[in-house]
């Protein structure tokens, strides 16, 4: 009796100690390689809609399972900030959960299923039917696992993901630090927008060939007088041991076989006459790639990608050989009700506004954007500064916290050059924005030296890249004040600056006689084309003042003009950025009206400013020119 009774307690028991026993996993970026496809030998499910939420504020929800069902829960919308969809959630920091069910067709079995999370900010734990499945740290960056072990075949399959925001100085971007003065802000973000929290992006789930797969592709693009040369890696998994690649654009095909040793294989395709990838015509190729075993034809792939070089003289940025200005905006994820969450509308509004203004390029900062801004990007002739989250690094305090900060920054950087390194539009890895120096001095003439170990991590992380990525540009955008030895690292020196604003208030011609004394400064010392990445001034729709004044638009008009001219003194600036692109939410703050920082030149919700008026004037101008 007591026999049968120990048997029907370790049954009941089986699916929690299953539950327990099994680990969370971590992320292979390289599962983040490709992005799912739809053909012939693949299939995608995108399970944006609405989902089952519950904040779980006294963190109890994995002793209560409720990865079996999650009990009183309330609806909410995927993609989409969990900040902006309540009243209850606006500054909640801490750990919810999301729950779907989907059903998963017999016609997928003995295929290999992987769940795709777009963007979970800023840990997610994931479970499939109640078991563990895997873990992920860092909200802008996409992860996947393989769940086919899991699945139940014609039934409905329960995805439970627990995400936790809590804003800590171990984690990038930092948060929880006291920023100190004025700079204080509720939610203790340290940097310069809402920490939005959630599934912020699509989640899909996708199979791809159980014999043989497309696991990675790696093309690298150059051209030699009229001919291009595309270099294909693809690596597989399985069976398959040839293939081929075949590049198709301009009504013309081209083809190489491949055959794969230790599941890596190679191929250089030459594309006669090709048409190079710019602004000016942003002509992208099909680069198609299928995989066979001698006889069947296992897996096909294909992207759409641009030839085209990038690289730089001691003063100028030269894409496919030709000098080119950068003319663009630093910008944000950020709209009303979405929050952070992928707003494809938004998107193509706000690509359509870059052409308006006469824009030719921008940055993702302070994290890399949804895919669909690489892809709009691509075929919008855009190009594009991709940055890693790595916003107000510091270097001070903590040993232990810092080690944790370093650590995750190459995390960032694996897994950003592995989702985006296909893209022509990217030209140029961002590692960092504003790192700080303790003992800041906002005075050119007192800036300290860098400590030594904090440039040595900045090299370690440009080496990182390199390794990842020859063919791209890298930087780190420096602080007003921060040491020049950072600033050296990089391929193009990339500065924001605020004389006339955060210094000098009110005072625009003594902000641009130090804006110009420092430009020239620093190119005799380090002899690399400089972008000036931000500069900016909080304007409120609406508010006008002559002569001009801080916050009207006459000021941030006035403002824009003037830093555009000094650079236009300058042979060796090559790119201006406004700061910023649109108004964003913040954190609360006495210097942030509103929760908001206005320095967009269109509003939040893209209604253009004078400056931006201003600008198109400019820029379109400069074209004819
Ligand atoms: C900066 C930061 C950016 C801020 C901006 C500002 O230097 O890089 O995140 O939003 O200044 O407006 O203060």
């Amino acid at each position: 009796m007591k026999l049968l009774k120990l048997k029907l307690f370790i049954m009941l028991c089986m699916p929690v100690l299953l539950a327990f026993a099994q680990e969370f996993k971590l992320s292979d970026p390289k599962d983040i390689a490709l992005y799912p496809q739809q053909n012939e030998y693949r299939n995608t499910l995108n399970l944006s809609g609405i989902w089952n939420f519950k904040k779980d504020s006294l963190n109890v929800g994995e002793k209560e399972q409720w990865f079996n069902g999650l009990k009183e829960s309330r609806s909410i919308a995927v993609p989409g900030s969990w900040n902006e969809q309540f009243e209850d959630t606006r500054d909640y920091m801490d750990v919810a959960w999301y729950e779907k069910e989907t059903y998963i067709p017999n016609s997928w079995k003995g295929e290999r299923v992987f769940i795709r999370i777009g963007s979970a900010n800023y840990t997610a734990k994931i479970w499939v039917n109640g078991v563990p499945l895997g873990k992920h740290e860092g909200g802008h960056l996409p992860f996947a696992f393989e769940i086919s072990a899991l699945l139940k075949w014609d039934a409905n399959n329960r995805v439970s993901i627990q995400i936790e925001n809590v804003l800590k100085p171990s984690r990038v971007p930092t948060g929880g630090a006291t920023a100190g003065g004025f700079f204080n802000s509720n939610p203790r973000a340290n940097f310069d927008f809402f920490p939005y929290s959630g599934l912020n992006r699509a989640v899909l789930l996708y199979t791809v060939p159980s014999t043989a797969f497309i696991r990675d592709v790696t093309l690298k693009t150059d051209f030699n007088s009229t001919t291009g040369v595309v270099e294909v890696k693809v690596e597989q998994e399985g069976k398959a041991t040839k293939g081929k690649v075949t590049i198709s654009g301009d009504n013309q095909k081209y083809e190489a076989n491949i055959s794969f040793s230790g599941g890596k294989a190679t191929a250089s395709v030459k594309i006669p006459n090709v048409r190079l990838w710019s602004p000016d015509d942003p002509f992208l190729y099909t680069v198609s790639v299928t995989i066979e075993d001698g006889k069947n034809t296992l897996d096909h792939f294909s992207i759409e990608t641009g030839v085209r070089t990038i690289s730089t003289n001691d003063k100028q940025i030269l894409l496919n050989g030709k000098p080119i200005f950068l003319k663009g905006f630093g910008k944000h994820e950020d709209f009303p009700i979405f929050g952070r969450g992928t707003a494809y509308p938004v998107i193509i509004k706000d690509y359509s506004l870059l052409k308006w203004v006469g824009a030719n390029s921008y940055r993702t900062s302070h994290y890399p954007y949804d895919e669909e801004y690489m892809n709009m990007a691509d075929r919008e002739g855009i190009l594009i500064i991709d940055e890693i989250p790595a916003v107000g690094l510091y270097f001070h305090g903590d040993t232990t916290e810092l080690k944790l900060r370093q650590e995750i920054c190459k995390q960032y950087i694996k897994e950003l050059i592995m989702r985006d390194k296909n893209h022509p539009s990217v030209v140029m890895w961002s590692i960092a924005n504003e790192p700080f120096p303790p003992n800041i001095s906002l005075s050119p003439k007192d800036v300290k030296p860098a400590d030594p170990k904090s440039t040595a991590l900045f090299a370690a992380l440009f080496k990182l890249v390199k390794d990842l990525d020859p063919t791209r540009l890298k930087t780190l955008v420096g602080v007003m004040g921060g040491p020049v030895e950072w600033l050296a690292l990089s391929d193009v020196v990339c500065i924001n600056r605020y004389w006339g604003w955060y210094t000098n208030p009110g005072d625009i011609n003594a902000g641009t006689a130090l804006l110009s004394k420092e430009l020239d400064d620093l190119y005799d010392q380090l002899k690399k084309p400089i972008i000036v990445t931000e500069f900016g001034a909080d304007t409120y729709p609406g508010m006008h003042a002559n002569p001009p004044e801080m916050f009207t638009e006459e000021y941030q008009t006035a403002f824009i003009k003037a830093y555009l001219d000094v650079a236009d003194t300058k042979s060796f600036v090559a790119g201006m950025h406004v700061w910023a692109f649109s108004d964003f939410k913040t954190g609360q703050g006495v210097i942030r009206f509103g929760g908001m920082n206005y320095k967009g030149v269109f509003t939040r919700d893209r209604r253009p400013k004078m400056a931006a008026h201003y600008l198109r004037s400019r820029w379109l101008k400069k074209e004819k020119e």
